[in-house]
């Protein structure tokens, strides 16, 4: 017998991009662990993950190419060969492409976050062809643009610092959950005698293990971030200097945070004055004594309306007290920003035509989908090729993004390693490769390390990586540019530019067998200022929001749907609802795992005691949630971990594996955010009633 190990790295949508090692016993992946080296994995994979085999193994693996032939959504279909299901393709966008080549839609998401099988080969073939250019909204732009005006990109604390914060505010996310490494940190701290800090409308399994639980409604942390402002003014809690050296717009934002008293934001928020008292002085307080003060703040709360302002608000916050000059003071919510991708390598924009094709928001893609040709919107979408993403199951207001799907006329393709909902609507649906199986280089969103993703196993079936789904479709298309003849292993050797001297070291064949290599970042990056705006400062005053029609000040916009924005509204529909994510699923992924299923059971809705008696629910009953856009069905729990007014469904179940084939997204809307283009799951007013008997 021979056994290997290789080393990988975790593909998943999660901060933490774990280093994996993977056991091959005589050809066939045995099990993965984390790389007890590798500083944030430190070996530890999360229950998911560690399950690795069993999905990639799975009974349920796509393993050739498949037409459709029952009707679109059914899920009915017969085996082809490659080279049928290639040239009924390449024949089927090239008749489009003659006319509209922008009537041709990519779609996909972070499936997997490898920088080769994520986005490289399938972006030069869009690019190429000419298609309309997907906007990659679907999760984390409105933050991502409300911290860019803020700090200059998705920058700031090193996860590797946070067990010396002496304070740290868990900030819209459920890192027990969706950021364990950070949650082991966070612990390390708190044994340190550190005090956390959890802001969440719901008591999630993180919240629960807090000191401090503060649960604010949904969609209006921006102004409770303004009250602490307001705090920090008035009672001095502010590092003089550091706003002087290091700021743009102190004088203004004072003028501001002064029109917001806590008890206004008490109100709003839905929380007691001394709960933001207490939060600001302690942040302030702390600051003041020269102690670390840190905020992980996390994407669940920008999926309202006004979430790119309240990330902005949020990250304003160091900078007053000064946090940043200590390595563990400051606010993380994304690093990926750190990273020097070679976007211009990997993905050749250069390839695109002249004009540059239209965008499509993959958060609208229901109505999108359903629109006519018109002088504003351009052609009708003809073609949809799906890879790495779910839209079926995970884009909101489900109903019409079904509906889109189900276009006669719509022709879609679906690289995938399972039948999933939107599988169920492809015409044709191709087997894909996972993470075993193929080669990537990766960079992270929660750690500041590069890492290589060695091919432990040989493809399943007849399964091909992404990459080669679309070289050989270029091929067809008689796209004859050298970069479609590039190897995996030529497109990742490119993958950092080297040119920027965070990834000068980095070096493809030397991370292949070392795994994982850290960026050469300082500890405490903005001690000094130095933020990446175009002033070089943190910007209170932001003259580019200004010039895009944005409040260049930190503001306070109310959700779409609230009891306060829209009484009419929430007269009918009294109840928030949220759907943030579930422990043992990521994403729609790993639902289909039966033992990850089995341990969530069956689509729960949590509601508070009262909420519950006044619509006579009891603990297990099983509730229809509705509103005009939809309705699903779930089994309640009667809990006060979800406050007054709100109800919180986890999520993604595919649709299909739930009893009434439908989740959480049925209720969802396609409004988008203030800045960032972004959707609003979070931001959705629903109605509880008890269901009809049981099914
Ligand atoms: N296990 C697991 N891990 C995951 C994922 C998963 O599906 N499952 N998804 C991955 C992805 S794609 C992402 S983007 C990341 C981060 O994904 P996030 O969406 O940030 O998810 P969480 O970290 O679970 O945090 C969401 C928390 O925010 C809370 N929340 C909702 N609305 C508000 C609000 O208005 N204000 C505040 N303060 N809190 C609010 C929710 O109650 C929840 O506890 O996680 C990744 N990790
Ligand atoms: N109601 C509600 N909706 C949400 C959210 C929420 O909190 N609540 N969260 C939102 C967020 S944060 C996000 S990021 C999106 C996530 O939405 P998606 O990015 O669509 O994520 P997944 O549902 O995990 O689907 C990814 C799919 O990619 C496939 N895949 C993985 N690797 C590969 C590969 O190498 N090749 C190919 N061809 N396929 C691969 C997987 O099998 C899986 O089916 O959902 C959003 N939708
Ligand atoms: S999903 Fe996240 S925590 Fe789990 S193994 Fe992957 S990177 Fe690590
Ligand atoms: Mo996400």
């Amino acid at each position: 017998m021979t056994t290997k190990t290789i080393r990988a790295a975790c593909p998943h949508d999660c901060p933490d991009t774990c280093a994996m090692l993977v056991t091959v016993e005589n050809g066939v992946a045995t099990k993965v662990r984390g790389d007890p080296e590798h500083p944030t994995t430190a070996g530890v994979l999360c229950t998911k993950v560690a399950r690795y085999t069993e999905r990639t193994y799975h009974a349920d693996r796509l393993l050739h190419p498949m037409r459709r032939v029952g009707a679109k959504g059914e899920g009915r279909f017969e085996r082809i060969s490659w080279e049928e299901a290639l040239d009924t393709i390449a024949a089927r966008l090239k008749e489009i492409t003659a006319r509209a080549p922008e009537a041709i839609l990519p779609y996909n998401y972070a499936g997997t976050m490898g920088l080769v099988q994520g986005e490289s080969m399938s972006a030069r073939f869009f690019h190429r062809l000419g298609a309309s250019r997907l906007d990659r909204t679907i999760c984390a732009s409105a933050g991502a643009a409300g911290i860019t005006y803020t700090l200059g990109g998705k920058v700031g604390m090193d996860v590797e610092q946070f067990q010396d914060a002496q304070v740290i505010l868990i900030w819209g996310g459920n890192p027990i959950a969706s950021n364990v490494h950070f949650w082991m940190r966070a612990q390390e701290a708190k044994r340190r005698g550190a005090i956390l800090v959890a802001i969440d409308p719901y008591r999630s399994l993180t919240a629960e293990k807090c000191q401090i639980h503060i649960a604010p409604l949904p969609g209006t942390d921006a102004a409770l971030a303004l009250a602490m402002m307001h705090i920090l003014i008035r009672d001095d809690l502010l590092d003089h200097d550091y706003i002087a050296r290091h700021t743009l717009g102190f004088d203004e934002l004072k003028v501001r945070a002064m029109e917001w008293p806590p008890q206004r934001a008490a109100e709003i928020c839905g929380v007691p004055v001394e709960q933001i008292e207490q939060l600001a002085q302690l942040y302030g307080g702390t600051a003041r004594t020269g102690q670390p003060v840190a905020i992980r703040l996390n994407y669940g709360l920008q999926r309202v309306r006004g979430g790119g302002m309240a990330v902005r608000n949020i990250s304003c916050l160091p900078a007053l007290v000064g946090a940043w000059r200590h390595p563990a003071g400051g606010v993380q919510l994304s690093a990926s920003d750190s990273f020097p991708k070679n976007t211009q390598a990997l993905q050749r924009p250069d390839l695109l035509p002249g004009k540059l094709p239209r965008l499509v928001n993959m958060s609208t893609i229901g109505d999108d989908l359903l629109r006519p040709a018109s002088p504003e919107f351009g052609p009708q979408i003809e073609a949809v090729i799906v890879y790495n993403a779910n839209p079926v199951a995970v884009a909101p207001e489900s109903p019409k993004v079904a509906q889109g799907f189900a276009r006669e006329d719509l022709f879609t393709v679906v690289l995938e390693h399972f039948q999933t909902d939107t599988a169920d609507y492809a015409d044709i649906l191709l087997p894909a490769t996972t993470q075993l199986e193929h080669a990537d280089v990766h960079g992270a969103y929660g750690h500041l390390y590069m890492l290589a993703n060695n091919p432990a196993i040989e493809p399943l079936g007849e399964s091909k990586p992404n990459t080669d789904i679309f070289r050989l479709l270029a091929a067809r298309m008689g796209f004859d540019d050298d970069c479609f003849n590039e190897t995996d292993d030529e497109i990742a050797a490119q993958a950092f530019n080297r040119a920027d001297p965070r990834a000068a070291h980095f070096d493809w064949e030397e991370l292949k067998r070392n795994g994982w290599r850290k960026l050469a970042i300082a500890n405490a990056p903005f001690a000094n200022g130095n933020f990446a705006t175009p002033s070089g400062k943190c910007e209170f005053y932001c003259a580019r929001m200004l010039a895009e029609g944005l409040d260049p000040l930190p503001s306070y916009i109310p959700p779409y749907e609230s009891a306060a924005s829209n009484p009419e509204l929430a007269r009918r529909y009294p109840l928030a609802m949220i759907s943030p994510p579930a422990r043992n699923f990521l994403n729609s992924t790993f639902v289909n795992v039966q033992s990850l299923r089995s341990t969530e059971g069956e689509p729960h809705l949590d509601m508070h005691p009262q909420d519950a008696a006044v619509r006579g629910i009891a603990d297990g009953d099983r509730v229809r949630i509705h509103n005009d856009r939809g309705a699903f069905t779930a089994r309640a729990r009667v809990t006060d971990h979800a406050r007054p007014g709100l109800v919180v469904g986890l999520s993604i179940w595919w649709k299909k594996l739930a009893s009434d084939g439908k989740n959480a997204n049925e209720l969802t809307s396609q409004r988008l955010t203030d800045m960032g283009r972004a959707p609003t799951f979070y931001d959705v007013l629903v109605e509880v009633e008890k269901a009809g008997r049981e099914a």
